[in-house]
């Protein structure tokens, strides 16, 4: 058995869902897709809640069809996953379905009015002794959030509340009911990443990147809609005993997905860090007063990705789309996992490691503005017999950019293959006067930009399937070189620069 070679996980994020599932079909199909990676969660509510879209019902009753269908897929799963990550059972995710308030928004808010018991649980979860942060994904409305922090105001000092408070992480998808607004101007230090735009204009939100370019017309020409049309989810995605449970899709697919792939363990992402980027999109702070000292608010970042046109698209969804070769092809990886009992006929992840330490989390690094240093991939391997790796390492710029032109901040690395794989490459940093230096006063720094380097290695199995690391490099300026006029008005340093 070659499961002990898998990926394991050894930290599984806090999972709390929140979905106004049956409003439409797409909370149904993300909880099929959630199920797939239930082995790296440890997921401690599924809550059925209101929203704009479905106002005065709740429908735990669908959550529980879904988790039927999971149950004929279990066994099968876990012939797929390394022995210290075996997927949950069905009768475990089915005690944590609950209902939350079957009223809209803020009328289930008051100091007056009991908690659902989706609330309970919530509140019960959040107030378990736990060092690792609780992640609330939410798909509709937020009022059973926003109850329960009304009652950890009123039953807590502000000293206990503040330490519940910094325990949560909440992923939101835009606004769905008044509750939104509410809770970041009443809990401001709550960290909450929301895309925020005009009620209801979810066009311009990030999330709508994973599938949402024909419906609401944005970026044409730039992402590849053929992993998201009926006829290949059809093939791919409705089948076996999970995926017969995946309904067809209405509006755009799958909508509320980006909260849980921004949580995927994979190497990508890092999620304390919402401006590095992941498959869930990349957010930056909209306060940035001493690191949120009035909001923990993140909202949308801009990434320029080449279409499938040859254009550079810069876009919120396109730091969402970008990915979806990737994340779509994960997927049918993961559904053929669950019609499969015998390892050796289905595809699983490759396993990476960078200078010969293997992990998800990201490989801090330091060199001096100016140095070259050699990455080393050539450890990482495949857990099936034949497959053979593709390594690709680029550049990703937009998380160290502080502006919009990313060009002229962010020099592009040097990147030299020093094999005919590139399983070694050697990296070349930008001189200092390109990345130790400060912005405006161009005055040299001793610690000066983060460089966000991504591996992506890639199989050759059917589906292919991703696994990335992370290589943050923190360029130093050890001597202070580099030094150069600076001005106080952006337009100047700009202009010198491009
Ligand atoms: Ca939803
Ligand atoms: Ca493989």
């Amino acid at each position: 058995m070659a499961t002990d070679k898998l990926q394991s996980f050894v930290e599984k994020p806090r999972v709390f869902i929140l979905s106004d599932i049956s409003n439409e079909p797409d909370d149904a199909e993300s909880l099929c897709r959630y199920l797939l990676y239930a082995n790296q969660f440890q997921t401690e509510g599924l809550v059925a809640c209101t929203s704009t879209w479905m106002k005065n019902k709740v429908c735990p009753q669908d959550m529980h069809k879904i988790i039927d269908a999971y149950e004929g897929a279990v066994e099968n799963l876990n012939k797929h996953a390394h022995p210290d990550a075996q997927y949950p059972s069905a009768e475990l995710l089915r005690g944590l379905i609950k209902k939350g308030a079957e009223t809209y928004g803020m009328t289930a808010v008051g100091t007056d009015i009991p908690l659902s018991e989706g609330g309970e649980l919530l509140l019960e979860r959040i107030l378990a002794p736990s060092l690792q942060p609780l992640w609330i994904l939410c798909w509709g409305g937020t009022n059973v959030l926003a109850s329960v922090l009304l009652k950890i105001d009123e039953q807590y000092t502000p000293e206990d509340s503040a330490r519940l408070l910094s325990r949560l992480r909440v992923y939101a998808i835009s606004d769905q009911d008044d509750t939104g607004a509410w809770i970041r101007n009443n809990f401001s230090d709550i960290f909450y990443i929301a895309s925020v735009h005009g009620w209801n204009q979810y066009g311009m939100a990030a999330w709508t990147g994973i599938s949402g370019e024909k419906y609401y017309e944005f970026d044409q020409g730039g992402p590849d809609f053929s992993k998201m049309e009926k006829s290949w989810i059809k093939e791919n995605v409705q089948i076996g005993p999970l995926g017969s449970a995946y309904p067809d899709y209405m509006f755009i697919p799958e909508g509320d997905t980006p909260t849980f792939l921004y949580l995927i363990q994979n190497g990508l992402g890092s999620s304390e860090f919402p401006d590095y980027g992941s498959w869930g999109g990349r957010y930056a702070r909209t306060d940035i007063s001493a690191a949120g000292l009035n909001s923990n608010h993140y909202s949308d970042a801009v990434d320029r990705v080449k279409g499938l046109d040859g254009r550079i698209h810069t876009s919120n969804h396109a730091a969402i789309w970008r990915w979806r070769n990737a994340f779509q092809d994960d997927f049918a990886a993961r559904i053929k996992w669950t019609m499969e009992p015998d390892f050796g006929k289905v595809n699983h992840h490759p396993v990476v490691a960078v200078n010969g330490e293997f992990g998800l989390q990201p490989l801090r690094l330091e060199a001096e503005a100016g140095d070259a240093i050699t990455l080393d991939a050539s450890k990482s391997y495949d857990p099936d017999a034949n497959d053979k790796l593709t390594f690709k390492w680029w550049h990703y710029r937009e998380p160290t950019a502080t502006q919009w032109w990313v060009d002229a901040e962010v020099s592009e690395l040097a990147i030299k293959p020093l094999d005919e794989n590139s399983t070694k490459v050697q990296v070349t940093l930008p001189p200092a006067e390109k990345c130790a230096v400060e912005l405006m006063s161009r005055q040299p720094v001793a610690k000066g930009q983060l460089i966000h380097l991504i591996l992506e290695v890639t199989d050759n199995g059917t589906p292919a399937l991703t696994t990335y690391r992370r290589v943050l490099i923190q360029a130093t300026n050890k001597d202070m070189k580099g030094g150069g006029k600076g001005s106080d008005a952006i337009g100047d340093i700009m202009a010198a620069h491009s």
